[in-house]
């Protein structure tokens, strides 16, 4: 297979493998800012264990490879070789976005945002999916910008500002605005089932303290439980319960998802990313599969944009 640059226009297909896709999110956004398209991001079984830790992009005709690009991660020692052509690595411009700084819009919502907040992302994912247009602000955490500090003095992200002047602070309200009239795919209505609303609670409450003290040991110094100790009860009260409600249905909105798979869904991605190894061990094929879904879905992908430094980024993009 021999290698060629893919030129903008050629039908691609992208499998971006990393840790929980980060690469493929990343292979995702440098394919739309060149205009490829359309692209098709595939599942890490439907592809040689070999690439796992690499992106790679072909461009087929005829339904034939007709070239092979790859990166691999720092560090990572999987290989292409299997795959008959040698590594040739992404220029790194094509990997970063760099999306020119909007002027700010008063005619629009404008998201304050963290890009790897699982809050912010169950709020950049409900604004997008309901189809609302606005534009995000990536916030540093620990450089928050005045005009932040002005509209919402607790100081958490994500926060909406209405064209209107009025402040949405929590997440969950966010989404709600979202699909506020008309909902009329039933997206925010299904997640309003006492099953769904009891997940959420359990996710938002002990889920998330238990996450943390797994994740952040450090900060649980002195703590009576160990991280291990956390890490089981995280799947006591969220992972088991949703592992039982995915056996039986794809999303958790039944059929089609709804506001809670998309409340959750950062939340389990977390959890999973703090050792892999363990959570791909469990027996939870149910939730893994759902999260994998997620993971390659374009929603999840437009989500993770970077955004610019300085200045905002209008959803979606023109
Ligand atoms: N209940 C809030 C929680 C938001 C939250 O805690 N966000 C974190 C980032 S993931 C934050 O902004 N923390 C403040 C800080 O780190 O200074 C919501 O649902 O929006």
């Amino acid at each position: 297979m021999k290698h060629r640059a893919v030129q903008a226009g050629q039908k691609v297909v992208i499998i971006g493998f990393g840790e929980l896709g980060e690469l493929g999110e990343q292979g995702n956004m440098a394919l739309q800012r060149h205009g490829l398209k359309p692209w098709l991001p595939l599942r890490r079984r439907d592809f040689m264990p070999a690439v796992v830790g690499a992106l790679a992009v072909m461009a087929p005709v005829n339904n034939q490879p007709l070239g092979l690009t790859c990166l691999h991660r720092p560090g990572n020692r999987s290989s292409l070789t299997t795959a008959a052509a040698q590594p040739r690595p992404i220029p790194a411009s094509t990997l970063t976005p760099q999306a020119p700084p909007a002027p700010p819009n008063p005619q629009l919502p404008r998201l304050y945002t963290f890009r790897r907040c699982p809050y912010a992302m169950r709020a950049r994912m409900a604004l997008l999916q309901a189809g609302r247009v606005f534009e995000a602000v990536e916030v540093s955490l620990r450089d928050k910008p005045p005009s932040l500090l002005a509209l919402s003095p607790k100081a958490t992200v994500p926060v909406l500002h209405l064209p209107d002047g009025s402040v949405i602070e929590e997440s969950w309200d966010i989404m709600r605005w979202a699909w506020a009239a008309p909902d009329a795919q039933g997206w925010w209505a299904r997640a309003q089932s006492p099953a769904n609303l009891d997940l959420l609670q359990r996710n938002d409450g002990d889920f998330k303290r238990h996450l943390d003290g797994c994740k952040y040991p450090q900060r649980q110094a002195g703590g009576s439980i160990t991280p291990e100790a956390h890490r089981d009860k995280a799947l006591d009260v969220l992972l088991k319960p949703l592992e039982a409600r995915l056996h039986s249905e794809p999303f958790l909105g039944g059929a089609t998802p709804c506001a809670t798979d998309l409340a959750v869904m950062p939340f389990v991605r977390q959890f999973a990313a703090v050792d892999p190894g363990w959570f791909a061990a469990q027996d939870l094929p149910s939730v893994r599969a759902w999260l994998a879904g997620w993971l390659n879905s374009p929603l999840f992908s437009t989500c993770m944009a970077k955004l610019p430094a300085q200045g905002a980024m209008r959803f979606p993009s023109l």
